[in-house]
């Protein structure tokens, strides 16, 4: 297996069922992706380090995920040059608001890339995205990705006026 281009972290380990669509997506894509839980609250030290060392590892990208008082994308963005993309993880007790309005409001200058609460799926495709735009042949999977969801709308359409 090649070294991760992205990395995937989560606060909890209570965030994996959200996460996995994310691990899905650089799966279909076959980009070489590593999991990892770090917690800013529960292990900060390990915060630091994971993301001060990630762009040193040939990490290119890195999808946050948290829940509740959602601290994780934001000081991992604050602690890293390369991109990262928060997911709000769905909360037992707000729905996900509160982990919504933790990430996506960032000062000026730390941009958290957020996505709507509970998607890691746009998260990683976001993720595909970005590595695409200087590779010709991942700008051809996200073409074809996307003819594939136009494809699953028009077959929809045809099955609904039977
Ligand atoms: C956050 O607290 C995690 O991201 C998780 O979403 C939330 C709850 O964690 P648990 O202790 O319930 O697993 O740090």
């Amino acid at each position: 297996m090649s070294d991760p281009l992205v990395g995937i972290i989560m606060g909890s380990d209570s965030d994996l069922p959200t996460m996995k669509a994310a691990i899905a997506v650089c799966e279909e894509f076959q980009v070489p992706s590593e999991v990892a839980i770090v917690s800013a609250h529960r292990t900060p030290e390990r915060m630091v380090s994971y993301a001060q060392q990630a762009h040193e590892r040939g990490i290119k990208v890195i999808i946050a995920g948290a829940g509740g008082a959602a601290h994780l994308p934001g000081m991992v963005a604050s602690l890293t040059p390369l991109p990262v993309i928060g997911v709000p993880v769905p909360s037992r007790h707000l729905q996900g608001l509160d982990s919504l309005y933790s990430i996506v409001q960032m000062p000026r200058g730390i941009p958290v890339a957020t996505v709507a609460i509970g998607n890691a799926q746009n998260a990683g495709l976001l993720a595909i995205q970005i590595l695409a735009s200087h590779q010709p042949h991942m700008l051809q999977q996200v073409q074809a990705y996307r003819q594939q969801l136009n494809q699953s709308v028009i077959e929809k359409q045809t099955q609904l006026d039977r």
